[in-house]
């Protein structure tokens, strides 16, 4: 089924330690982006980049967090620009380092909410990011979008407050493999659907994916995914500035993609943490690509889908 999909660049990097995710928005279009979703029959814009503006915001307790009003800036944009978005249409938004996630998310559970629908988040990624201002050690706000989009935490008023909350309930993270100890804290905490590692040797990827696309369709909710390319193992995709092995492989993502193109519940994406800087000839963005593809429909054989 043809879809209409809007690329949306979010070259945003000062959430990050390492600099270099600004390119990734152009890294993404330089690989093909937009004709391999073309190709697939959907009707596909490029809307460019956002710019950044940086806001002045107080500062908090916490003095080792890096570029604060960059950030805050950053979020404040892309909540604003994410809010633009059409409802029939599926954005891409094009990172950028993760903290992109905090202005995409609570945008998209707005949207949901005006629709009348939950909104739930897949959450690929070796990071559960779920620090906030006081307990990150690092400084680095990539690792905090979800402690913000949950309302697990308080981050105003250096973020925007948030009208709309994602349930912790409706959140899957899968691929975790490095969770800093008060992150470990929280997640125990939570009810955030967890799929880790070990988990994924022990019973397959499809398992703990199952389950939650049931609960998605069940609630005829909205789905959010939000793709961190270091979820994927660092040998077949180095170009992140947080490389952890023993991540997913290709087979792996590749059949998480077919099974969300399968359900035909996802209504919008994330692409975050691709620092081309990193890359080796663009393996790491032609890859990614390919996966998007897969997500939005290419498959090995033309056979019926569920939907
Ligand atoms: N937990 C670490 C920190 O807070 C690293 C998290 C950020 N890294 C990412 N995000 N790539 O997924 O600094
Ligand atoms: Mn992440
Ligand atoms: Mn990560
Ligand atoms: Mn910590």
């Amino acid at each position: 089924m043809s879809k209409s999909v809007t690329l949306i660049g979010a070259p945003i990097q000062t959430g990050a330690w390492r600099r270099g995710c600004l390119m990734g928005p152009d890294a993404l279009r330089t690989a093909g982006l937009r004709a391999a979703l073309a190709e697939l029959g959907h009707d596909v814009v490029d809307a460019g980049n956002l710019h950044p503006v940086a806001a002045s915001v107080p500062p908090t307790h916490n003095a080792t967090i890096r570029d604060l009003d960059l950030c805050a800036g950053w979020v404040r944009v892309l909540q604003e620009a994410a809010a633009e978005v059409a409802p029939d249409t599926i954005p891409i938004f094009m990172g950028g380092d993760h903290l992109m996630a905090a202005g995409t998310v609570p945008a998209m559970a707005k949207r949901a909410e005006a629709a009348g629908k939950p909104l739930f988040v897949l959450w690929l990624d070796a990071h559960s990011d779920i620090h906030d201002f006081d307990s990150t050690d690092s400084g680095n706000l990539h690792g905090t979008p979800v402690a913000y989009f949950t309302g697990l935490s308080d981050f105003t008023p250096q973020f925007p407050a948030l009208e709309q909350t994602v349930d912790p309930a409706n959140i899957c993270m899968i691929g975790l493999r490095s969770v800093d100890p008060h992150e470990k804290k929280v997640l125990a905490a939570s009810n955030i659907d967890v799929a880790d590692m070990r988990m994924i040797d022990e019973h397959g990827i499809a398992a703990p994916l199952r389950a939650f696309l049931e609960r998605v369709a069940e609630a005829d909710g909205h789905l959010h995914v939000s793709f961190d390319v270091d979820f994927l193992d660092p040998d077949i995709a180095p170009a992140v500035g947080t490389t952890v092995p023993g991540g997913a492989t290709f087979r792996e993502a590749h059949l998480v993609m077919e099974w969300l193109h399968d359900s035909g519940l996802v209504t919008s994406m994330d692409i975050a943490e691709l620092n081309p800087f990193m890359d080796d000839r663009g393996r790491t963005a032609r890859l990614m690509v390919d996966f998007v593809a897969s997500l939005f429909g290419k498959s090995v054989l033309d056979r019926p889908t569920r939907s």
